[in-house]
């Protein structure tokens, strides 16, 4: 609702009497209320912005050798703070992405809370995540789930330190006011280190869900999506294109959405990820969308133009864009990336879409 100089009403001492016993009410009259109100179109306070992989790993390095993980403090995770977000520890106004360190024999204690949450690996393998109990391992390309309200530390089984990509819904959880928290086991219940976890023992295989147990559950319970199965889909999709197949994106463009396998929606109830693959030269304009993502360069290198910049990308770098802003990508070699929005948050209240064109 943008305000026109024709809508204020002439200043006189009745009117800013007025505006005074308003404001010892504690009301804002609609006419002078500060900040667009209803904006022709999203306007987030978010920008678009690049984190290098580069910058990040040895910043992580460093916090591993000063910085001790433990109860109270709970993750030795360092936040991607949007530059548009006036200094909080946010990507976007909805999503948390964060890089995790974890040394050699270090845990990082159990907990649950409310908010939705995920591991993305995209380098390294030795932590184990513990999932109500459940260890799931953690390997390179591996998307790893720990939905809201389920109990959750990792330990690292290793001598080598290990850094991956959490994502999380803390932004949109606090805007609502419906994070809760509580701590579990100082030490990790179970440190065994199976290469299969018991989710994926049940749920993991192609089309088969066990008859027993609830007919839907709003988060997916496979927690760990494997790059084996991921890789293997996207060449599939790229090679049915070849024989002039439909199922890819594009000629050149492979695209996969993590599922959950009891309703074939999102993997959390507030939080999409998709995974993509654009062959050497392939370029990529999507839509403009509604809500915000955070995309991970996974292998290969190119450029990313969002809004009016453009950086060029390679692996293990993070980008955002922001809620109505423009994308673009062109891979220079082969490109994989990792992607997560709040895609459902928006769909379900029906808020994904611009208003319809009007019929004249
Ligand atoms: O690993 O449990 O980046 O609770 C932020 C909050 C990670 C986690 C984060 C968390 C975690
Ligand atoms: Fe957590």
């Amino acid at each position: 609702m943008p305000s026109s100089p024709t809508e204020q009403p002439a200043p006189s001492d009745q009117l800013r009497a007025l505006h005074q016993d308003f404001a010892h009410q504690r009301l804002v009259p609609l006419w002078t209320a500060t900040g667009d109100l209803m904006p022709h179109h999203p306007a987030p306070r978010a920008v678009p912005h690049v984190w290098r992989w580069g910058r990040l790993l040895p910043l992580a390095e460093r916090a591993g050798e000063l910085v001790p993980v433990g109860r109270g403090g709970e993750r030795r995770a360092l936040a991607l703070a949007n530059p548009g977000l006036g200094g909080l520890p946010y990507a976007t106004s909805t999503l948390w992405a964060a890089i995790q360190y974890l040394g050699p024999g270090e845990q990082a204690p159990e907990h649950r809370h409310t908010q939705n949450a995920f591991r993305f690996v995209i380098e390294g393998e030795g932590v184990w995540t513990v999932v109500d109990g459940d260890p799931v391992a953690m390997r390179r390309g591996d998307l790893l789930l720990t939905p809201g309200r389920h109990f959750h530390g990792h330990h690292n089984a290793t001598d080598a330190p290990m850094a991956w990509l959490d994502g999380l819904d803390v932004p949109f959880t606090t805007a609502v006011d419906a994070g809760f928290f509580e701590y579990g086991a100082e030490r990790i219940t179970d440190i065994s280190t199976p290469a299969r976890s018991r989710s994926e023992r049940l749920w993991a295989h192609p089309g088969l869900r066990p008859a027993t147990g609830p007919a839907e559950l709003p988060a997916s319970p496979l927690a760990a999506y494997r790059w084996e199965h991921t890789d293997a889909a996207l060449t599939e999709q790229l090679a049915l294109a070849d024989e002039g197949l439909p199922g890819a994106l594009g000629p050149d463009h492979a695209a996969v959405r993590f599922t959950n396998p009891t309703t074939g929606g999102d993997i959390l109830p507030t939080i999409r990820a998709e995974f993509h693959r654009l062959r050497a030269e392939a370029e990529f304009v999507p839509e403009r969308e509604v809500g915000s993502a955070v995309w991970q360069v996974f292998q290969g290198s190119g450029t990313a133009r969002i809004g009016e910049q453009a950086w060029r990308v390679s692996r293990g770098d993070l980008f955002v864009v922001p809620s109505w802003a423009g994308l673009s990508l062109a891979a220079a070699e082969e490109l994989d990336l990792f992607r997560f929005s709040d895609a459902p948050i928006l769909e379900r209240l029906d808020l994904a879409t611009p208003l319809p064109k009007r019929t004249p």
